[in-house]
């Protein structure tokens, strides 16, 4: 996994870079049946409201799962797949620490998004260009079925945060929408995306389902202020001279299980 000079300069200057085929197919099925398995055991939870931030509404449906490792073997390995830390520490420098993971699905027809925010809003780390998320299109990713959109060039300011009226949980901001890029990607593309870029998703106006997995990671050096994400001690160290592959955070080894499935 390696960028060209032209990819890197695009992520460092305009706050985010697509990848179309990151993941494979196999890699892909495996993850759409995982996220069946959660599905049907229960473990995605509805997070869109009645515009009160607390009703929770009966016809849109926002489900997330965060964190996700707790409860899926898979997806615990997910960030320890090679190419995961190889491509992550291009663009923001190491060491790479696993900061937070997490699936947005969206059924289809009723499928709602998440508003516009800056993740650097909720990890308040002192450089956001050194944090980036990893978002994994699980389906197709369109603007019919509410794509992520992105700010390019916006990660520097902060901008004003308050309580999404639309999550139980979230906040939202109001960057200027004009200049929104709309990310369409194929199952298994990626879209990188520093935790200063203001970024959102939309409705899911087709009939089939659309889920994104988020993984977001840190330079080590942001690591002892970074807020929010995993508690410190299970931010699993990816890269560097204290990369146990899991063993340290997790108490066993991860790193190889991706690859062996
Ligand atoms: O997939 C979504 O709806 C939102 C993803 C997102 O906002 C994030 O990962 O920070």
């Amino acid at each position: 996994m390696q960028f060209t000079a032209e990819q890197i300069h695009q992520f460092r200057t305009d706050g985010w870079l697509a990848i179309p085929d990151f993941w494979s197919e196999s890699e892909v099925t495996a993850m759409r049946l995982e996220l069946d398995r959660l599905k049907a055991d229960g473990k995605l939870r509805n997070v869109a409201t009645d515009g009160d931030g607390k009703t929770h509404s009966s016809t849109r449906f926002n489900l997330q799962l965060c964190p996700m490792w707790p409860h899926s073997a898979l997806f615990q390995a997910m960030p320890f797949a090679p190419k995961v830390a190889e491509a992550v520490e291009q663009l923001i420098g190491g060491p790479v620490v696993l900061h937070l993971d997490q699936v947005f699905l969206k059924p289809g027809r009723h499928g709602a998004g998440t508003n516009w925010h800056q993740d650097n809003a909720y990890f308040q780390i002192e450089d956001p260009l050194k944090g980036t998320a990893l978002w994994t299109a699980v389906h197709a990713a369109t603007e019919a079925n509410g794509t992520i959109r992105v700010i390019p060039r916006q990660f520097a300011e902060l901008l004003h945060h308050e309580r999404d009226p639309d999550s139980d949980h979230h906040i939202r901001c109001w960057p200027d929408e004009s200049k929104a890029v709309s990310v369409e990607l194929p199952a298994g593309g990626v879209v990188f995306f520093a935790y200063g870029t203001p970024h959102a998703t939309g409705a899911n106006n087709t009939d089939a389902e659309r889920a994104g997995v988020a993984l977001h990671f840190i330079n080590a050096d942001q690591h002892g202020t970074a807020r929010g994400g995993f508690e410190p001690d299970k931010r699993p160290i990816l890269t560097g001279p204290d990369a146990t592959g899991g063993e340290k955070e997790y108490g066993r080894k991860i790193a190889g299980t991706w690859e062996y499935g």
